[in-house]
Order: structure tokens, then sequence, then C-alpha cells
């Protein structure tokens, strides 16, 4: 655009450890130029996008981990950052940027002042996890303790090592072993429309784990606790091994869409 003057509204905000904002590239930008606030560009400020063009149809929050230092997580679409507690930055050979390491003892992430997204509202869920220690890894918490009210994702040691999610009283677990040293999106979908636990499904790297362990209970997830990565509210064994990156929609991702982000950020 040099020499020529543009005004426009966006309410699409992409930012990077080096960079404000990202535009043109490979990313259709059409359906981003239609929000609420004003910005202005200058040429300090734009560059060819050249990051992964992940959905961003709802997605209210991802957090890539790659700052590689200091003691926050970032949250790069919304404004739910995070502070650090005991993890440890790590790079790792099978992800692009830095990881946090947890060491299964008190290591986790508080995201101040969120609460999630509950009640019954639609929701995906998207974790880059690599583990090869058996046991319930807590890797997502936030709701209350009370039946229906609590939003638990982690493994199930004692079924498998396998997804699982659970909302107290209730949960749904899928078949496949996810424990084996190798890097996996682990993502759990809340449908619009759903309103128990077995309304979810659990799909491993974008395919779908249609196992349905557990027993069913109506969900309504409490807006009583801060949202924790790697480790529970309320239970023991705290994550350990890498989270490479974390992504929360508001609304059912479809498979062709889980594809599509495990694509871009495998
Ligand atoms: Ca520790
Ligand atoms: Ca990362």
């Amino acid at each position: 655009m040099p020499g020529e003057s543009h005004r426009f509204t966006t309410n699409r905000r992409l930012k990077s450890n080096t960079k404000e904002l990202g535009w043109g590239g490979g990313r259709d930008w059409q359906s981003d130029i239609d929000g609420n606030s004003e910005i202005e560009i200058n040429s300090g400020s734009v560059f060819p996008w050249d990051g992964p063009n992940i959905p961003t149809e709802g997605l209210v929050s991802y957090w890539d981990l790659n700052a590689g230092s200091g003691n926050s997580i970032t949250d790069i679409e919304g404004s739910h950052d995070g502070s650090i507690h005991n993890a440890t930055w790590a790079t790792d050979s099978g992800r692009d940027g830095s990881v946090l390491q947890f060491d299964g003892g008190n290591d986790y992430i508080v995201l101040n002042g969120w609460s999630g997204i509950t009640g019954t509202h639609p929701r995906t869920w998207a974790i880059w996890f690599k583990s090869g220690s058996s046991r319930d890894h807590r890797l997502i918490s936030y709701g209350a303790n009370t039946t229906g009210n609590k939003y638990d994702i982690r493994i199930d040691d004692a079924n498998g090592d396998v997804l699982r999610v659970e909302n107290a009283s209730g949960q749904k677990y899928g078949s496949v072993d996810v424990i084996d040293g190798q890097w996996h999106l682990l993502t759990v979908v809340f449908p619009s429309g759903g309103s128990a636990v077995h309304d979810h499904s659990l799909y491993v790297d974008a395919t779908l784990d249609s196992n349905t362990g557990g027993g069913n209970q109506s969900l309504n997830t409490a807006t009583s606790t801060n949202v924790f990565f790697g480790k529970s509210h309320w239970h023991g064994d705290d994550t350990k091994g890498r989270i490479g990156a974390v992504y929360a929609y508001d609304r059912e991702l479809s498979q062709s869409t889980i594809q599509t982000l495990y694509d871009e950020t495998k």
C-alpha cells in the first residue's frame, strides 16, 4: 500500500513475540475486516503473515507458548494471559518454537481472571501434548467440583492412557493410548445443543476416538474458578510431560476443521 491511504476497521488481532499484526499472505482476511475497533496500519507494522493459518471462527484464545522465557504466557488471539507456576521452558525437536515442561509435581499455569467457556455453551479445547509417563495428567481444569459443574480434561491412566473429559459424576473417555512419548493434538468438542458429558467428541490427531467410556451426566460448567493448565483444582496427578500449544474455541469444531488445525500446527 505504499503511497496510498486506507481506513478500515477490524476485530482481528494477531500478534507474536516479535510482530504486531499479520496481514495478507495466505490468510483470508475478507471475513476478518468486519469488527468494532478502528485501527491504522503503518509501514512499521505491516508484514506478510507467515505463521500457521489456524481456523479463526470462534477462536477465543490460543497460546503458542513460544515465548521461551519469563513467568507468563500470552494469549495470541484474546486477552487471557496466564501465570506460570514452576513449569519450565524447553525446546523440542518435534515442535517449532518453545514448549513448557511440567514435572508432575505442582507445575501449572493459571489464566488469571478467566473462568473458561462455561454453562452449556459449545466449546472446543485442543492441546498439543507429549508424555511417556502413564498417569492421569490433569491437563485443563475449571468449573466447580459439584455434580455436572466441573470441567476437567485429562489423561485416564486406568483405562489405557486415553483422553478423557469429566464433569463430576460424569465422564467420557476414549480408547486410543496417547501416552507413547510422541506429540499428539488432543481435542475435546462439546457441540451446540449438547446437554451431557457424553455429547462430547474426542479426537486424537484429528481422528475421532468413538469410544464412549464412563457414565453420563448432564453438564453445566460453573464459573467458580480460573482455568488451570497442568493440574486440577481438586485432584492430584499433575501433568508430567510437555505442552506445546493450547487452543480454545467457543463453538463446535468439525472433524475437517480439526484436521486443518492439526495440519497447520503439527
Ligand atoms: Ca514441580
Ligand atoms: Ca509452542
